[in-house]
């Protein structure tokens, strides 16, 4: 096992787009292993495969409060939206940074399970808008392209400053 570094928004390559995991193998299980180990470190609820700069459709998600029930999510489809919510987002990838984004209060999403078998859940709540932050990814999205231009910029200026401290 091992921790995996995470691209900091505005990197380039938070943009681009995860292509579909052809056959589940033994380098993709050791990657969403790596995937699991790198959240609950940080920790974080959720990371997608493109935050640590592999751009395959997968997502390792836990809301849980023991911390100990990891979704896998491959090949994720969201196939039904519902209702409105708004809840304050972060991310791994944009460190210190939250903000209210508004996403669906309910979602279906399919997806392959980690033995390739094909599954369905229907989430609302805090593991409804985390599915849709984490897809966003997968799709080359970060939370903050749902705010407003001023405030990425804030965040932008923010950031550089940051890593201008910790360099
Ligand atoms: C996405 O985000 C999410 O800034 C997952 O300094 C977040 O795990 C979905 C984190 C909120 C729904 C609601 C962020 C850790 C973790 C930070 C995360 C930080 C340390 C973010
Ligand atoms: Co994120």
């Amino acid at each position: 096992m091992a921790l995996l570094p995470i691209l900091r928004f505005p990197d380039a390559r938070l943009k681009k787009i995860a292509s579909p995991v052809e056959k589940i193998d033994d380098g993709i299980r050791t990657l969403i292993a790596n995937m699991a180990e790198t959240m609950y470190e940080a920790p974080g609820i959720g990371l997608a495969a493109t935050q640590v700069d592999v751009h395959k459709q997968i997502v390792v998600i836990d809301t849980s409060e023991e911390r100990n029930q990891l979704l896998v999510l491959i090949n994720p489809r969201i196939t039904h939206m519902d209702g409105v919510q708004v809840y304050e987002e972060g991310c791994l990838s944009v460190p210190g940074i939250y903000d209210k984004v508004e996403r669906a209060a309910e979602v279906d999403v399919t997806f392959l399970d980690i033995e390739g078998e094909s599954r369905t859940l229907k989430a609302d709540g805090l593991l409804a808008v985390c599915i849709q932050h984490e897809l966003d990814h997968l799709q080359g999205k970060v939370f903050v392209d749902h705010l407003s231009q001023l405030k990425q910029l804030r965040i932008k200026t923010k950031l550089a400053k940051q890593a201008r401290i910790t360099a």
